[in-house]
């Protein structure tokens, strides 16, 4: 045990400290000619940015949510950049969920967003992500999160509605689900959604937390699970359990559709598939998929690089039972409409690569009672220790 503990550590740290500076043999491979990833930004939990840091990343977004849109073409309800993204989340639900280009898509996604922020926002640091994990011990710790702080963060919950309006899900304990009325975006309209609806529909950002489902579906055991997995794709179809063609099941939601229902209940926008990034807070958790994407990467990096498996039709096995299109390759090509150009799935597998170049700290958030404040901690081998699975299923 120990031994194996010290081998997965090795693992784990080693392309991170040590094998950046060298070349590894997938680059070779995949070489296409782009940037060098020199200085990675460095994503950290959102709690740790000192207050500053925060106030800089919610201003950009405030900034992206005034600047004009550039796909109204496409999108009519399209007016500002902010939207450009809800737009081609919208745009492309129904083919970048339950399949094995997910984690991809939304890399991609995510790295675009943090670009504009960076580049016509003039934010100067990186996304953040919500380690939800930290807010699943208690209700209280949930609905206390610093990431609904009004003056810090990005608001609360909205009041209660007896009726969500929802025919799609019934989310247990639902305790919100009208406009957020705190925050920085409680005065903020969002043109498109609800669902697949790309039109103009100004309507307020709502949220409609369940917080038992929270105690439930964010806890750090529920993420270790398909860490214990040694293939892309079963680590995936763990990742985005929940969601099945014959609807949605609570009790099967994972890691990522777990915050979606949490936070979104049955009226927030972060419970709906297609809209759900109107809401800021979207961009954060999805980092926080990224994350832990990362993580599982990361313990063997030579394989995991180059390991991308899993059905290119939604739905398809096994995400469902059926078998209408090929599996996915490293060279199955994403896009963004028109917000970027379409690349083969090889060139984001390294968030150090030729095309991204973004890392996340290597840290923990721990909360000091007596300052009452959250600080980073370095991570111990045993915790970072992802491999360590007493019942691997696979
Ligand atoms: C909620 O709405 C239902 C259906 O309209 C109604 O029967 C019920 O009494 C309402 N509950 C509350 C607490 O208002
Ligand atoms: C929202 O609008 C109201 C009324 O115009 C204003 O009082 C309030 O300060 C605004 N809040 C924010 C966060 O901009
Ligand atoms: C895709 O992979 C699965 C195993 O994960 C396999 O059962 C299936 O036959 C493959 N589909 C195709 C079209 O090769
Ligand atoms: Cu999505």
């Amino acid at each position: 045990m120990q031994l194996s503990r010290l081998f997965n550590f090795l693992l784990f740290i080693s392309p991170l400290a040590v094998c950046r500076a060298v070349a590894s043999p997938h680059k070779e491979v995949y070489s296409s000619g782009g940037g060098e990833c020199k200085n990675p930004l460095v994503r950290r939990e959102w709690r740790l940015l000192p207050d500053h840091e925060k106030k800089e990343y919610i201003d950009a977004v405030k900034c992206l949510q005034t600047l004009p849109a550039l796909t109204s073409n496409a999108v009519p309800g399209a007016i500002t950049r902010f939207d450009d993204f809800q737009g081609v989340h919208i745009r492309q639900a129904e083919i970048i969920h339950n399949v094995g280009f997910f984690q991809h898509w939304h890399r991609y996604l995510l790295w675009f967003y943090e670009k504009a922020l960076r580049e016509e926002c003039g934010y100067s640091g990186a996304q953040p992500y919500w380690d939800w994990t930290l807010d699943s011990t208690s209700e209280s710790a949930f609905i206390n999160s610093p990431i609904w702080c009004p003056t810090t963060g990005f608001g609360g919950n909205g009041p209660y509605l007896n009726v969500s309006g929802n025919p799609f899900l019934k989310i247990p304990g639902r305790t919100g689900g009208g406009c957020v009325p705190d925050g920085p975006f409680s005065n903020y309209t969002i043109h498109l959604g609800p669902r697949g609806s790309i039109a103009k529909k100004p309507q307020c950002l709502r949220r409609d937390f369940a917080p038992s489902l929270a105690t439930l579906r964010l806890t750090k055991e529920l993420v270790r699970l398909p860490h214990c997995e040694k293939n892309f794709d079963w680590y995936d179809f763990k990742s985005q359990a929940g969601a099945r063609e014959d609807g949605f099941f609570v009790d099967q939601a994972s890691f990522h559709s777990g915050p979606h229902i949490s936070v979104g209940g049955e009226a927030g926008h972060m419970a709906d598939v297609y809209a759900s990034p109107g809401d800021p807070v979207f961009y954060l958790h999805h980092a926080s998929v990224d994350h832990e994407w990362w993580k599982w990467q990361n313990v063997d990096p030579e394989t995991r690089f180059k390991d991308a498996t899993g059905p290119s039709i939604r739905y398809d096995f096994p995400f469902g039972n059926h078998f209408r299109g090929p599996n996915i390759t490293l060279d199955f090509r994403i896009g963004l409409s028109e917000l970027a150009p379409a690349v083969p799935l090889h060139r984001v597998m390294d968030t150090e690569g030729d095309l991204l170049c973004y890392t996340y700290a290597k840290e923990k958030a721990v909360y000091d009672p007596t300052t009452k404040k959250w600080v980073a901690e370095e991570l111990s081998v045993e915790e970072e220790d992802w491999e360590a699975c007493k019942d691997p299923e696979h």
